[in-house]
């Protein structure tokens, strides 16, 4: 691979958001984390938010989540996040609270959680990282394995006798009545993320006009536990993910789809 010329410079096309904070991060070359933080970072920058957000950490490799922003944070591990971000909005209602919640941390052990959340209708924003595996734990089984998948703990490949099949969390929560925007989106194409830098916007946007629980989930790359080459997995993903999880909106209520209007999609 070439050194990035000078002039290529001149090529920029995003830089990091004054909200984040210039350090390394500890992701493995290639995930999709570093992605998706940013543009949590962006939208949070864009809306003004800085003042008002309130980051809550889960369990996962986005943990420690509110080392990255220049914002309020608080942890609530093991799938709580959206019981925590629920007594803050309702506590107080100018505040903006988010989580990042990886697969394991949402769909898992915290999937009663997040079920009741939407539910009632929480306005509150979450952006659901799905990269099919516990990441930071070593790429164990997670409810979104792919059929056939190898796991640390499938070492055969996932079955459904032994595992049973992967939850697609947005449809199911989407069948619910409380949430107002749930959209899945991915980051393994420049395309892509740009559709999903609209929709993280448009769930900070749902929040902010009080239309209720909105939920981004963003397929991401784990190479490391996919034992995929980095430069290979955004294409992995798109042979193997995408097909069990299917790109689009699965709730628009009427008020985000004014909302939507705006944002010259
Ligand atoms: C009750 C409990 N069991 C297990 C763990 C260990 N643990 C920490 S992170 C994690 C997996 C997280 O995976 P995921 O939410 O998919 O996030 P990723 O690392 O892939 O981003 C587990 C099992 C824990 N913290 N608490
Ligand atoms: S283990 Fe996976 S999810 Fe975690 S930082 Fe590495 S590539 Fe990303």
């Amino acid at each position: 691979m070439s050194e990035v010329e000078m002039d290529d410079y001149d090529n920029v096309i995003f830089t990091r958001p004054d909200i984040m904070v210039d350090r390394p991060t500890h992701f493995c070359p290639g995930c999709g984390h570093g992605i998706i933080q940013r543009l949590v970072g962006e939208a949070l920058q864009e809306l003004d938010l800085v003042e008002r957000a309130i980051c809550i950490g889960s369990i996962g490799c986005t943990v420690t989540a509110y080392e990255y922003f220049k914002v309020d944070g608080m942890e609530a591990p093991h799938g709580r996040a959206p019981c925590v971000a629920t007594a803050i909005k309702r506590c107080r209602p100018d505040l903006v609270p988010f989580a990042i919640q990886g697969d394991g941390d949402l769909a898992s052990i915290g999937a009663g959680e997040i079920v009741h959340a939407a539910a009632r209708g929480e306005k509150i924003t979450i952006i659901f990282a799905n990269n099919a595996t516990y990441g930071m734990t070593g790429g164990q089984l997670a409810p979104t394995t792919l059929m056939g998948m190898y796991t640390a703990s499938t070492p055969g490949g996932r079955t459904a006798e032994q595992s049973g099949w992967p939850i697609r969390m947005s449809e199911m929560l989407a069948t619910l009545d409380g949430p107002a925007y749930i959209a899945r989106v991915a980051v393994n194409n420049p395309a892509n993320v740009r559709k999903a830098k609209k929709a993280v916007e448009l769930a900070f946007r749902t929040q902010l006009a009080g239309l209720g629980f909105a939920m981004v989930e963003i397929l991401s790359m784990c190479p490391i536990n996919w034992r995929v080459d980095p430069v290979k997995a955004p294409q992995w993903m798109t042979d193997n993910m995408i097909p069990q999880f299917p790109l689009g909106e699965f709730k628009v209520l009427p008020g985000v789809a004014e909302l939507k209007k705006g944002d010259g999609s």
